[in-house]
């Protein structure tokens, strides 16, 4: 991955105060001058995994929840106002809901859906302190129903029955509905201890969650920072809606598009971020197209990992939000077609399944799996069970968990970057990393402790052996300005390189002392905060590039950081700005927004596309001519600019840690219930 780069050369220095004065970019280049979709962007892209899917699906028919169980619900429940909301919701759509007509999208009988916040009005004035870290273990995450809507309607059932017969997993979906034990390393586990064991489909709940409809009354109106948030969303969409509707990725300079799977990828991995962002027209189209257009049986192949941390993990956290049970249905028809890529002989999966044959194997070169793909699908695999009932989503993934923590080849709970198939052994050992093909492991490990209600304490104790690991031989400072920065070690040889997906573990280990872990956690979270802050804030663009070298001894040029010609690039990446969110919410400093502020204001200046979307650029040291590679990848909407409205909210109850555990690709999933 890093092979043929040409030597380091020297970084100019930012001025640390002002403002950036270059001219502004303008994004005016002729058709197809973009870089082209190759397997090394691609693989720069999706560096810790790739990949596809497809499948069924019918059209749907309207919900009118004013007349569902969840309306029903909150009439009994003495929500007069609550179920209020929710008639004048399902009424007739007025004129700001009315369909705008899309190319190739036929708005006929749009569903109607319980509305998102309003995006469009003043500011709020919110004084909700965000949330403070928590020194010690305190008590569980509150109670949460997840409850699914009332799917009684004909047409829905059919759609759902449909969906189901045409799955390629058929083969597997046997089977299991029965509530049972699973074993934890020898520990017969019941459901009621809160492991979130499947309930029987019958038995899963039914209706929608009330919190819907509390977070649309919590969550207040946008301040001016969320509404420069919703302005950027509302122009990466205006490109991708014009350009590239119903496709995977927008090529914004070009005015096209590219596919990867084929299944409208940025489509739905923005559907949440819509729904929080309070873009009810947006929502509700993008809606139409996931019931009308949106057909998994489709004879292609998908990465496992990028197609579960995208689109399941887009589909049931926006299950969640809306309680439209489409998204469910959607889920669990593809997670049944991801299902054969654990028929292996060790059962850690292949790299990628075709969704329609059910044929799953590994990359052409070689039987190994990525080792943050095997691991980092979890979060996902257990809510799909725990919602359906159906067992054996949970088992697989967990299976592999299971392997891993048994394994031999770590380094003090540092794990090598890759995974035989069939020998189930760690290959290419000795290399240890906490950027691509690693670094979700960790972050898995606390998700699920979280997810699971942190009864789970094997991954807690791999998550704390892992941070310890990564102190003791990952950690060092930087010269001259001794910045705490993770670099990387070979056989025993330290590299002081670190990657831009590194900045996800300032945010996770602020998130592991929000609920309960050691204070040290959060004095490195900040310092590497402070790291990740300045890779960004040193470069001419103001943007991170995709990769850094640090100084270990003081340099000629003062400067603690330089970039490789060919790690110059940046790719709208989340990494920053989802560790500021972190940083805001669990220590209320209110540097962390500012400097995401600063981000945002980049991203604008530099690879904002005029006639709609953001642009991947390729060189982030030169301000006058970034070079635009001509594409938007899924994860600016669904994960980049989601994180930025977050960081940029006062309000610790607009998705809240103590409820939602975010996917790697800030997909919002619930804590499940204690028991
Ligand atoms: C996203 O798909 C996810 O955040 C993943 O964990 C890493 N790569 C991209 C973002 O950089």
């Amino acid at each position: 991955m890093t092979g043929g780069r040409r030597g380091a050369c020297a970084l100019r220095h930012k001025t640390m105060g002002g403002v950036r004065t270059a001219p502004l970019w303008r994004l005016t280049l002729p058709l197809g001058l973009g870089l082209p979709d190759t397997a090394g962007e691609r693989e720069l892209a999706g560096r810790r995994g790739r990949h596809v899917p497809a499948a069924a699906a019918g059209a749907s028919p309207g919900l009118h929840l004013g007349d569902t169980e969840l309306g029903r619900e909150l009439r009994q429940q003495q929500e007069p106002a609550a179920a209020l909301v929710l008639e004048a919701l399902s009424g007739k759509p007025t004129e700001e809901q009315k369909m705008p007509e899309v190319p190739g999208l036929k708005p006929a009988n749009p569903p109607v859906l319980p509305a998102p916040q309003k995006a469009d009005a003043s500011p709020a004035s919110s004084k909700v302190l965000p949330q403070r870290p928590r020194k010690h273990f305190r008590r569980g995450p509150p109670h949460l129903q997840i409850r699914a809507p009332n799917t009684d309607s004909k047409a829905g059932m059919q759609d759902e029955a449909k969906e189901q017969a045409a799955a390629p997993g058929d083969v597997l979906q046997d089977e299991n509905t029965q509530r049972t034990v699973i074993s934890w390393r020898g520990a017969v586990i019941e459901p009621e201890q809160g492991t979130g064991l499947p309930l029987r489909r019958e038995e899963a709940p039914t209706k929608p969650s009330l919190l819907v409809t509390r977070m649309q009354k919590e969550a207040g109106l946008p301040n001016e920072r969320q509404k420069g948030v919703i302005e950027a969303f509302r122009h990466a969409w205006k490109g991708y809606r014009q350009f590239a509707w119903g496709h995977d990725e927008l090529r914004p300079v070009s005015r096209s598009f590219s596919e990867w799977f084929g299944l409208g990828l940025t489509l739905i991995d923005a559907l949440d971020t819509m729904w929080i962002l309070g873009l009810k027209q947006e929502f509700r189209e993008a809606r139409t197209w996931v019931s009308e257009k949106l057909d998994f049986k489709k004879d292609v192949d998908v990465n496992l990992f990028e197609s579960t941390i995208r689109i399941l993990g887009g589909l049931l956290s926006t299950y969640h939000l809306s309680g439209d049970r489409l998204f469910l249905r959607k889920a669990e028809d593809f997670g049944n077609r991801l299902m054969p890529a654990f028929m292996t002989p060790s059962k850690i999966p292949y790299s990628d399944v075709n969704i329609g044959t059910g044929v799953a194997h590994p990359p052409q070169w070689t039987s190994d799996s990525t080792v943050s793909e095997v691991t980092s699908i979890q979060l996902e695999f257990r809510e799909l069970s725990r919602l359906t009932g159906v067992r054996k989503f949970q088992e697989a993934a967990e299976e592999v968990t299971r392997h891993v923590h048994n394994l031999s080849g770590k380094k003090d709970g540092l794990v090598p970057m890759f995974i035989n198939t069939h020998s189930g052994s760690f290959t290419h050992l000795g290399v240890f990393t906490l950027g691509a093909r690693a670094d979700s492991y960790y972050e898995y490990l606390l998700k699920q402790w979280i997810q699971g209600g942190k009864k789970e304490t094997q991954l807690l104790e791999d998550y704390l052996a892992a941070i310890e690991g990564i102190k003791t031989h990952l950690m060092r400072r930087s010269e001259p300005r001794k910045l705490t920065f993770i670099g990387e070690l070979a056989h025993g040889r330290f590299n002081a390189k670190m990657d831009h997906l590194v900045c996800f573990l300032p945010g996770t280990l602020a998130l592991g002392v929000h609920h309960g872990l050691s204070a040290d956690h959060m004095e490195l979270a900040q310092a590497l905060m402070e790291t990740c802050y300045q890779m960004n804030r040193q470069m001419e663009t103001g943007l991170s590039p995709e990769i850094v070298h640090f100084n270990l001894y003081p340099p000629a040029d003062d400067l603690d950081v330089k970039v490789k010609p060919a790690d110059r690039h940046n790719l709208l990446r989340p990494e920053t700005v989802e560790s500021l969110f972190y940083l805001y919410r669990t220590t209320g400093d209110r540097k962390y927004q500012d400097w995401g502020w600063e981000i945002l204001q980049s991203f604008n200046k530099y690879t904002r596309v005029p006639s709609g979307g953001y642009s991947s650029i390729n060189n982030v040291q030169s301000p006058n001519k970034p070079e635009p590679r001509d594409k938007m990848e899924s994860f600016f909407l669904g994960e980049t600019l989601k994180y930025l409205y977050l960081l940029f909210s006062d309000d610790p109850n607009l998705l809240s840690l103590d409820t939602y555990v975010f996917n790697t690709e800030a997909h919002p999933l619930p804590i499940w219930a204690p028991a």
